[in-house]
């Protein structure tokens, strides 16, 4: 009896010191977001409500720091092409949430690739955990990670600067944000397939969830290599950036936490849209709508991802990143 009395106590002090430390670090991490950058505070907060990016999109001001394209868009001429009129791109982001029909050249591709098996990457994104993928072959092997970024060494390929100055994803970027785009971040990064528990998906963006970045974002997402319905594919559920339930508005980020099945039932299954194509195929997203990547079952998938928004809250991505 003691004994169970015991230990019913040890959980209950475990379970409170666990909550306290939650909220503790919560308190932290506002607090260091408030110092170093407010106007990311006020946006974390008040991003996530429809009626506020909506004002936000008629009336926040143009940053002044934006990409540099005078020079670079004329030197590059290999030029990611688009299936659609940029008019209508813009069109069905706006209205669906995503756009498809962006196409890599194959030079970009193969740069890609070459970069890939030619430089480390970091196996769940730690820089103290390197891995050298030489082949697909080696990819193919590696079954310790679940994913593995490539971090800030991206940026080093020339084909990575061609996709984050092309004409047509600014040109898309411009016409969603309705003003210049700020580039505020990218990726490289591996998938590969094996058992993952919940905090796994949620952290491999493989459970449905929104990410609140800034009053409004546009994020572009690149195969490089050939990914299938149901292994790896991304998916959005269409116009959930528009109507939204007040309670899922209040829940911001968190909306990560609710099952699958559970935000399919509110939002409508029929209104899933799965991505799948060779390598190549890119698309744009707004990624406040509600998405996720499918985890990839058979394939190793390859995805570079790029995105703009109003304002570059460099200390958010600065935290986020952690330099890799
Ligand atoms: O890996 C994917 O397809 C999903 C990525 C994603 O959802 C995100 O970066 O927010």
């Amino acid at each position: 009896m003691k004994a169970t009395i015991a230990l019913s106590t040890n959980k209950y002090q475990s379970f409170v010191a666990k909550a306290l430390s939650k909220i503790s670090n919560y308190f932290v991490q506002n607090r260091t977001y408030l110092k170093a950058d407010p106007n990311f505070f006020f946006m974390k907060y008040l991003g996530r409500f429809l009626w506020v990016r909506s004002l936000a999109y008629h009336f926040a001001p143009q940053s002044s720091y934006q990409i540099d394209t005078s020079s670079t868009i004329k030197i590059f001429e290999n030029r990611i092409s688009l299936d659609h009129d940029i008019n209508d791109a813009v069109r069905e982001v706006r209205e669906n949430g995503y756009y498809t029909g962006l196409r890599l050249t194959p030079q970009h591709i193969d740069e890609i690739l070459k970069f890939a098996f030619s430089n480390p990457c970091y196996g769940d994104r730690k820089q103290s955990d390197q891995l050298l993928l030489p082949n697909m072959d080696a990819v193919k092997k590696q079954n310790f990670y679940r994913v593995a970024s490539y971090g800030l060494t991206q940026e080093n390929c020339k084909a990575v600067q061609e996709i984050k100055h092309d004409a047509n994803v600014l040109a898309l970027a411009k016409g969603y944000l309705g003003r210049e785009p700020v580039y505020t971040h990218s990726d490289l990064l591996w998938s590969f397939p094996g058992e993952m528990d919940r905090d796994q998906k949620i952290a491999a963006a493989q459970v449905f969830h929104c990410d609140i970045n800034d009053y409004r974002s546009i994020k572009f997402f690149f195969y490089l290599t050939d990914v299938e319905e149901s292994d790896g594919s991304h998916s959005y559920i269409e116009g959930t950036h528009r109507k939204r339930s007040l309670i899922d508005q209040l829940l911001g980020q968190r909306i990560a936490s609710k099952a699958d099945e559970k935000l399919l039932a509110a939002y409508d299954p029929k209104k899933v849209r799965t991505l799948s194509g060779a390598a190549g195929l890119g698309f744009a997203g707004d990624p406040y709508c509600i998405h996720r990547g499918d985890a990839v079952k058979r394939s190793c998938r390859l995805l570079f991802q790029v995105e703009y928004s109003f304002y570059n809250y460099s200390s958010y991505y600065n935290h986020v990143e952690g330099g890799v």
